[in-house]
């Protein structure tokens, strides 16, 4: 990297196959080991209408009706974590879509073995992870603090 401090917010959620796997707590200690912040979280059954408003951008593709079954089936983690470079480090932490082609060490390459069952979801840009944090949260929902360690983990901050 160049050295360079960005610190942004990403929109990361815990899908409905990691809320009924239990791996809720193991994808928040990772995104927490790293040293990102956890700035907003809800808990929430997603309706159709924010489904295809979340996945607007795969609405041609042949596996949208399947994404948007699937994304409202069950309770997901909707959360904003914020840090440095935050929305590419979530997406290293995350790995590739296909768990199956994801690196061992990362949390679908550790957790899953099905495209559409990834467990997983961070904004693949920061523009998008404005939009998508916009479509879950109002900004007081949002939430700014400070942690104690993150002299520690960002010193330059
Ligand atoms: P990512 O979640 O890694 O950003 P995208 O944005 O390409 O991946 O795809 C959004 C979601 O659509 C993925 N998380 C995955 O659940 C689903 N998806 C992507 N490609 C396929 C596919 N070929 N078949 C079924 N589901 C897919």
């Amino acid at each position: 990297m160049d050295g360079v401090v960005r610190l942004q917010r990403t929109f990361v959620m815990v899908k409905p196959d990691g809320v009924q796997r239990g791996l809720v707590g193991a994808i928040i200690s990772r995104l927490e080991a790293k040293g990102l912040r956890l700035a907003g979280a809800k808990f929430i059954l997603i309706d159709r209408a924010l489904a295809e408003r979340h996945y607007g951008e795969h609405r041609a593709k042949p596996f949208f009706e399947g994404l948007v079954s699937f994304i409202t089936s069950g309770p997901v983690l909707a959360m904003v974590w914020e840090g440095d470079d935050a929305v590419a480090q979530v997406r290293r932490l995350m790995g590739g879509t296909d768990p199956k082609q994801a690196a061992p060490g990362t949390i679908r390459g550790d957790f899953g073995l099905d495209i559409q069952f990834n467990v997983v979801h961070g904004s693949d840009a920061p523009e998008t992870a404005e939009r998508e944090i916009g479509l879950f949260f109002r900004p007081d929902e949002i939430v700014t603090y400070e942690k104690a360690m993150e002299a520690w983990v960002s010193p330059r901050h």
